[in-house]
């Protein structure tokens, strides 16, 4: 007999066929597309380094919330539940700190990808991909508050190392896990007030990339992508890779821009900017975030912006060129739970973009039915998105509606909260 979810999925699925929407093939979409979930959720940030933490580098996890993952191995635990609890094709984007060894005398700048093979192992075992990133944040020689764009060649040496080492690494990853890595380049660089030389430390930075950038690369296996910045905490009036400079750099040597819906100003709309650039890129990343008031990454929530960005991606078939990622970190509130939640959110816009009547709305536009256009997207918000969701919950095993709750204080009472 048809379960109750399965029976509001037929209704549903013909009510979107109507329309010429098929949900079957929607869901496949979903399903086999890789959504990239950030693992500095799980550890605050923090990293597994044991060398002393620096202050600053322009991010901050707010709240003290019980449990947070202490080692790599804690990390792929918690990650795991979060997938576990989330339909579709899973990616984790491990930062260059969060090094899986215990080893002493590990620092950024002599990183191997031994450290990192346990990440691969796990991975492999359970069907993962993984991305990557080269962490600046919190590090004792990120203290000036440059890096890569630093005047200081033995400051700006030391970035340089580590930023090849870490594109290599994730080239090993790529080709190990077998699924891509794509990696983000994001540096803290500026000041926290107006500065007399903006320029110079634009050439420092333009100067370490291509350093970075002047080796065999092995595309095939990792992109590199560059990442924007508005300002950072503690970088209010001046942030040296704006994105007018990574935009220039990356069309001039053909390299993927990173947009993070935090990184502009709050009254600018990310997914507004996604066609204007890939006239000029080839590939993008996306840092799916929720920036309240400014770039706080809040969990991603089911709301318009998202939407937006998805919608984006999905109507132009730009699912190939367009990887989707989160970033967001919130250590009030359960780490798992609030990893679920910001990755399933991002799961409901994907699918429901998707399901969207685009081409009955589409027409309309070419039309000039600029009033029917309108009507149509608003009713399209209503259409019964959610039995889909729920069918694919219960099709891939995974509680339907909120009963992933309960996993989750389950697992926090069996395991985060052991932690001391
Ligand atoms: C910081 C950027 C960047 C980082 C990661 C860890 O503001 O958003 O994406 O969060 O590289
Ligand atoms: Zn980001």
């Amino acid at each position: 007999m048809a379960s109750k979810v399965e029976k509001a999925y037929q209704l549903a699925k013909e009510r979107y066929a109507e329309l010429g929407v098929d949900t079957e093939s929607a869901i496949q979409t979903y399903l086999e597309t890789p959504v990239t979930f950030n693992a500095w959720q799980l550890d605050d940030d923090a990293g597994f380094l044991k060398v002393e933490r620096g202050s600053g580098g322009g991010v901050m996890a707010t709240g003290n919330y019980p449990g947070r993952a202490r080692n790599a191995e804690e990390l792929m635990r918690d990650a795991k539940k979060v997938f576990s609890l989330v339909p579709g094709t899973h990616k984790l984007s491990v930062q260059s700190k969060q090094i899986a060894t215990d080893k002493d005398g590990v620092d950024l700048d002599n990183i191997e990808k031994e450290y990192y093979q346990p990440y691969v192992d796990w991975a492999k075992e359970n069907g993962y991909g993984l991305d990557f990133n080269p962490s600046c944040s919190g590090h004792p020689m990120a203290g000036t508050g440059f890096t890569l764009a630093s005047a200081d060649e033995g400051i700006r040496k030391f970035w340089v190392t580590h930023f090849r080492k870490a594109s290599e690494i994730a080239e090993y990853l790529g080709e190990s896990v077998g699924m891509q890595c794509i990696t983000n380049y994001w540096i803290p660089d500026g000041y926290k007030d107006y500065p007399a030389d903006m320029y110079a430390p634009r050439v420092h930075l333009e100067k370490s990339l291509d350093e970075i950038f002047d080796r065999p690369r092995r595309l095939e296996y990792n992109i590199d992508t560059l990442e924007s910045k508005l300002f950072g905490i503690g970088m209010e009036a001046y942030t040296v890779g704006s994105h007018e400079f990574y935009m220039g750099y990356a069309i001039r040597h053909g390299i993927p821009l990173c947009l993070d819906a935090g990184h502009f100003h709050i009254s600018e709309d990310l997914s507004n900017k996604i066609s204007a650039l890939m006239l000029s890129c080839k590939e993008l990343l996306l840092h799916v975030t929720r920036p309240m008031r400014w770039d706080s990454d809040h969990v991603v929530a089911f709301d318009d912006t998202t939407q937006a960005i998805l919608n984006e991606i999905v109507r132009n078939h730009w699912l190939d060129r367009v990887h989707i990622g989160t970033d967001y970190f919130d250590a009030s509130i359960n780490r798992v739970a609030a990893g679920v939640l910001g990755l399933r959110n991002t799961g409901k816009c994907f699918l429901r973009a998707l399901l969207e009547p685009t081409e009955a709305i589409r027409q309309a536009e070419r039309e000039g039915n600029y009033s029917k256009r309108l009507v149509m997207l608003e009713e399209s918000k209503t259409l019964p998105f959610n039995a889909v969701w729920d069918y694919v919950c219960e099709k891939e095993g995974l509680p339907v509606g909120m009963a992933w709750f309960q996993e989750v204080e389950q697992y926090e009472k069996d395991v985060q909260s052991k932690r001391g």
